[in-house]
């Protein structure tokens, strides 16, 4: 049965791989699983339709005959589950891959989403410069201790798996703030996720959507 996504039809991003579905796209091409993809106007997201998917009216949702998900975290686990790749066999490598899954969202997510949410939002207020300031120190703190964790290895804890998946598909979202380039193995280890035959498939088929939009 092959898998239903949903997607922006309009991302705001324009194709840069910043919104959520990338990340489910990328776990798809890891698995080597084919996947269709149904594209939502905002419109369209907060319709009873796509609320019965997905209580926050948010994109992705997953849909796989009967089951419908919703959550990139709990996607992403759902897909690498049945991918060696992406969560091995071994119970205990297994265990210590999806708690990186949950440090990506639980841990370093929250205030890198922070920093978006002052720069998309809070930029014309009079406290944006010391909000901001006060945001990526706190990103910061993350960052450094991510970075000490990481050392000199290429993944988080041994071959790449879905909590790498997750924790690059997080760090992304700091292109361009010049946070990462502050630990460069980090900005390194991104930039092997980026590099992954994988990633470049998922990325290339997003930015096709925002293209044939334009
Ligand atoms: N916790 C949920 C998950 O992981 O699935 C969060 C899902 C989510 O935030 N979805 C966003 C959404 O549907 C799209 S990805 N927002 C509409 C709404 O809430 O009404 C977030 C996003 C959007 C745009 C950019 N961008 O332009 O750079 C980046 C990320």
């Amino acid at each position: 049965m092959v898998p239903v996504i949903t997607a922006f039809a309009n991302s705001p991003d324009r194709g840069r791989g910043l919104a959520r579905d990338m990340r489910v796209r990328w776990a798809l091409e890891e698995a080597g699983e084919p996947y269709e993809v149904r594209l939502l106007s905002f419109a369209e997201m907060k319709a009873p339709a796509h609320l019965a998917l997905h209580p926050f009216g948010q994109i992705p949702t997953y849909e796989e005959g009967d089951l419908t998900l919703f959550e990139t975290g709990a996607i992403v686990f759902h897909i690498a589950e049945r991918h060696e790749g992406l969560l091995p066999k071994d119970a205990k490598h297994r265990a210590r891959a999806i708690t990186w899954m949950f440090a990506a969202v639980n841990t370093m997510e929250p205030v890198i989403v922070d920093r978006t949410t002052a720069v998309l939002i809070e930029r014309n207020e009079s406290w944006y410069a010391e909000r901001l300031s006060k945001v990526e120190e706190r990103i910061r703190v993350r960052l450094r201790e991510l970075s000490a964790r990481l050392g000199r290895a290429d993944w988080l804890d041994g071959a790449f798996s879905a909590g790498d998946l997750m924790m690059v598909s997080v760090l992304l979202r700091l292109g361009g703030s010049g946070l990462l380039e502050e630990c460069p193995n980090l900005a390194a280890y991104v930039a092997r996720g980026e590099a992954r035959p994988a990633y470049r498939r998922a990325f290339a088929a997003q930015l096709a959507v925002s293209n044939a939009a334009s």
